[in-house]
């Protein structure tokens, strides 16, 4: 009989510190965990032997370590900063080393300052579970009022800044307290926001750094790294712009089906793949995250999987994964469609999930609360069951 490809299983762990342990991983059913080193400051090499400590300390849960999430890319890779081919160097030499520990897929993202911004992390659903949230009028008083980035006006039209204005002065100190805090939280795996100096301080770098000269700047990176990697045997997996736009002024290079053409082309090594995330290429309308698997499926070395649902605002909340603007089902199909014929699997993992029952009371890494997630990765798998039966 014919072997069946599934996807591979997987939950994000954020290490040691993380309070949702490898113990409660291993009961969501999963096989893998998807992790990083985050202790290593960015930049600075992986050594083989924190590594394999690493793995080790997985294994004894009874699960596995292929997907890196993040070798996260040093600022002065992204702004060409002098003394920037070292960091690349560096890059070079944790390559080798994850290789080395049989490591297969790296993931990284090359969006500026800033990974990934929500402005409400706790949003109340009328269940009483909590998700996560981004209010454009909140980030947009945020940029203007409160963090004062200069020039921040030229991004919105008179009308909007009038009208945001307005909004800023009816918000309570407490709501913007509550922005404030989510909008720096910027690092995965770090529960220290950024202050707002050191986000204007490496605003300033970017000042001019074109969306065009980001983009040649990734390029040139990936020139670099790609052929070590295909040569290393691992697949490179880009995780694209989360919001899929620019935000505080910074261009973002990575948000749409054009991007994801222009890399490819620019960049053909088999090595340069994508982290195919639908929630984040979800929240733009302009975005069909299934049409775009159907085009570069083929470059997928690793899955998000979740949902998000936009309003006419153009805030957008994380939806419970098979509900939201993305056809989950449709989506699905494809991916087991893909797995079939190029004969792999393909690692995945449920990404967020909301807040609810018995995790509301604890401090979890936003989004990465235990319960929500496993309701997610259940979801999820029941749904991969379904479509595979389907096709059979
Ligand atoms: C958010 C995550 C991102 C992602 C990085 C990949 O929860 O999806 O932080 O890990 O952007 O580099």
């Amino acid at each position: 009989m014919e072997k069946k490809f599934r996807l591979q299983q997987s939950m994000r762990w954020y290490g040691p510190g993380d309070p949702v342990s490898l113990q409660d991983i291993a009961q969501s059913g999963c096989t893998h965990v998807v992790s990083a080193l985050h202790a290593i400051p960015v930049g600075e090499i992986w050594p083989v032997e924190a590594i394999q400590k690493h793995i080790d300390q997985i294994k004894v849960a009874g699960l596995e370590w292929t997907v890196v999430e993040s070798l996260p890319v040093h600022e002065d890779i992204k702004s060409q900063k002098e003394g920037f081919n070292t960091w690349i160097a560096n890059y070079k030499k944790s390559l080798h080393n994850l290789a080395q520990c049989g490591l297969q897929v790296i993931t990284y993202n090359f969006m500026p300052v800033l990974d990934w911004v929500r402005t409400d992390i706790s949003y109340r659903l009328p269940n009483g579970s909590e998700a996560l949230l981004f209010n454009r009028f909140d980030y947009a008083a945020f940029d203007l009022f409160m963090l004062r980035r200069p020039g921040a006006e030229k991004d919105y039209s008179p009308e909007e800044v009038k009208e945001l204005s307005d909004y800023f002065k009816k918000m309570s100190e407490e709501r913007k307290k509550y922005v404030f805090r989510n909008v720096l939280l910027g690092l995965p795996g770090s529960d220290v926001p950024f202050t707002p100096e050191q986000v204007l301080k490496l605003l300033d770098q970017y000042k001019d750094i074109s969306r065009d000269q980001l983009k040649q700047n990734l390029i040139y990176f990936l020139q670099e790294i790609a052929p070590v990697a295909e040569e290393l045997g691992l697949q490179l997996a880009i995780h694209p712009d989360d919001p899929p736009y620019s935000v505080l002024g910074l261009p973002r290079i990575m948000s749409t089906e054009q991007d994801i053409q222009n890399l490819m082309t620019a960049v053909p090594n088999k090595a340069n793949g994508l982290c195919f995330c639908t929630g984040s290429l979800g929240a733009r309308p302009d975005n069909d995250p299934v049409n775009m698997f159907k085009k570069w499926g083929s470059r997928a070395y690793f899955l998000h999987l979740r949902n998000t649902k936009r309003d006419e605002n153009g805030h957008f909340m994380e939806a419970n994964h098979l509900e939201g603007d993305t056809d989950m089902f449709a989506m699905m199909s494809e991916i087991v469609a893909l797995m079939q014929q190029e004969q792999r699997a393909i690692p995945m993992r449920p990404d967020h999930g909301h807040k609810m029952l018995d995790d509301l009371g604890k401090t979890t890494y936003p989004g990465y609360s235990a319960i929500g997630r496993l309701k997610g990765l259940a979801e999820l798998r029941g749904l991969e069951y379904a479509v595979h039966n389907i096709k059979s």
